[in-house]
């Protein structure tokens, strides 16, 4: 099932409409808020026009979720549930070329990623849950672990479908039914999933997508007949979530920023290793929790690494997200841009020493070229803030200890990796570093199989794997 549809070549590709409406009880409809202009971020001009959800349409579609919860959905049987969790992957499938067009020109990601990665991604966390549907009495959670109710999503603009399916995926094979608000910068194929719910036939209500910005999403966490909270975004809204469902008895995961080491020894395979340095940093803009954000190189082999890693930056193609050979596309909003170049900013004044690729920008939209920070220490802003950019924090180290304890210097914990030859130094490391996910000899692998999450400020709950099904099911 990780095949997809070949190469799109235009933007009418992605069906395309000027305005579209919110999804709440099986039907598209407008809301009472006030519509949003979403942007192409590759031109900075305006794609379509999105309806918004008012506190009325939050309360409606808590409503119909619940009501769908009640006398269809929760009722149902996991093997039934599991047709149409099957039945929607092979939709986002054949859809594939059409969401892949319209996640790069909401997103500003390059098509070979969204057509790659985050639209087989999407499809495989469903034929994953659709799997989990019916054998959840076989999970290890006793013999009938009973759903929740209504849970809510709250989603970033990074990976909209496939956060979208990392929330919907599991919560409808534990039985559950779904409210979710998409970022109010990339609201576009969570909409069109509404048309693949209403083509598989699922039923009324059990998946609503409810556009609109932050107030939409506290209201839905404020919401007392909203059972779970599902929170992927910044650690400033995730803390603030945290406090409103504090005491309520009500469930949460949170899934915040990172700030990644990427550790590099000296008997890695170095052209490997920077081909996983690349990845790590400039896949998505760098915009992507678990990026590898900081390399942390041994001494000896620095120089050597640094100097194939500028190489390498020079052959990466900056531009058109929709050109097939493009490797680093848009910047997802002026915001995003603002907040990475006063970063950057902040760290030539700290004193760090910058290096950027010499690949022209685009004359319109939001880009930023990748960069490279050398002579970084442990106390500058961009050794310890996420960026959220195509910037790369370079940290060198001695020994195997002071590469950990560097690593784990930061608030945050969602990922890590680690590049060396030797077996046993991964099996240490891994045990060692205080991250969710470690990563060996490679970088940003997503598989729905692993359960994905960060400990501290990253996070917590697990999404994925068995451990995923814990967040949406009374066991
Ligand atoms: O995030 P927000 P923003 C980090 C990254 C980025 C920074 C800011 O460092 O630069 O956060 O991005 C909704 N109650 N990450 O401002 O605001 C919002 O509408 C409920 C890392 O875009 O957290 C959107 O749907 N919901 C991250 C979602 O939360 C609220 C991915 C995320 O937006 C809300 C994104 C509120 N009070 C940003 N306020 C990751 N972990 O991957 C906003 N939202």
């Amino acid at each position: 099932f990780w095949e997809y549809a070949p190469a799109p070549e235009s933007a009418s590709v992605a069906n395309l409409r000027d305005r579209y409406r919110m999804f709440v009880d099986g039907e598209f409809v407008d809301g009472a808020g006030d519509p949003l202009t979403t942007i192409n971020p590759a031109t900075g001009e305006p794609l379509a026009e999105v309806a918004t959800a008012a506190q009325s349409d939050v309360d409606t579609a808590v409503r119909a979720a619940r009501r769908a919860f009640e006398r269809t959905w929760g009722p149902m049987p996991g093997s039934e549930r599991a047709k149409y969790l099957f039945r929607i992957a092979r939709l986002i499938q054949e859809r594939g070329r059409e969401l892949a067009v319209l996640e790069t020109l909401d997103n500003g990601k390059p098509i070979k990623e969204a057509r790659d990665t985050d639209i087989p991604t999407a499809a495989a966390h469903f034929f994953h849950h659709a799997g989990w549907a019916d054998k959840l009495g076989y999970a290890g959670y006793g013999p009938d672990p009973r759903p929740l109710g209504v849970a809510a999503g709250i989603i970033p603009w990074n990976f909209p479908l496939l956060m979208l399916a990392w929330k919907i995926a599991p919560a409808l094979a534990c039985g559950n039914t779904v409210v979710l608000k998409p970022a109010e910068t990339t609201p576009l194929t969570a909409l069109v999933f509404g048309e693949l719910c209403q083509e598989a036939g699922l039923p009324p209500g059990v998946v609503n997508i409810l556009p609109g910005a932050g107030d939409v999403g506290s209201r839905l966490v404020a919401h007392q007949d909203v059972d779970k909270v599902a929170f992927t975004g910044s650690t400033a809204v995730g803390k603030e979530i945290q406090r409103t469902l504090a005491g309520t008895g009500r469930k949460l995961t949170l899934e915040l920023g990172g700030k990644a080491a990427n550790i590099v020894f000296d008997d890695a395979p170095l052209d490997q290793a920077v081909e996983g340095v690349v990845n790590g940093i400039f896949f998505n803009q760098g915009q992507v929790c678990c990026a590898g954000s900081r390399l942390l190189v041994q001494e000896s082999v620095a120089d050597e690494l640094l100097g194939k890693l500028r190489a390498r930056m020079e052959t990466l193609r900056v531009g058109d997200p929709l050109d097939k050979n493009t490797d680093v596309g848009a910047i997802n909003s002026a915001e995003q841009l603002a907040r990475i170049t006063e970063l950057v900013a902040a760290g030539e004044a700290e004193g760090a020493s910058r290096w950027s690729s010499s690949c022209p920008l685009p004359e319109r939209g939001f880009f930023f070229s990748p960069t490279v920070f050398e002579q970084v220490q442990q106390s500058m802003r961009i050794a310890r803030e996420e960026i959220f950019g195509p910037v790369l924090s370079v940290l060198t180290f001695r020994t195997p200890g002071e590469a950990i304890s560097k690593a784990d210097n930061t608030p945050y914990g969602l990922s890590a990796g680690v590049w060396t030859e030797k077996g046993s130094r991964i099996l240490w490391a891994a045990q060692q570093l205080r991250a969710g996910v470690v990563w060996a000899n490679t970088f940003n692998r997503f598989d729905p199989t692993a359960p994905f999450g960060g400990y501290r400020e990253s996070g917590f709950g697990r999404e994925g794997g068995r451990a995923g099904l814990e967040a949406y099911l009374d066991v």
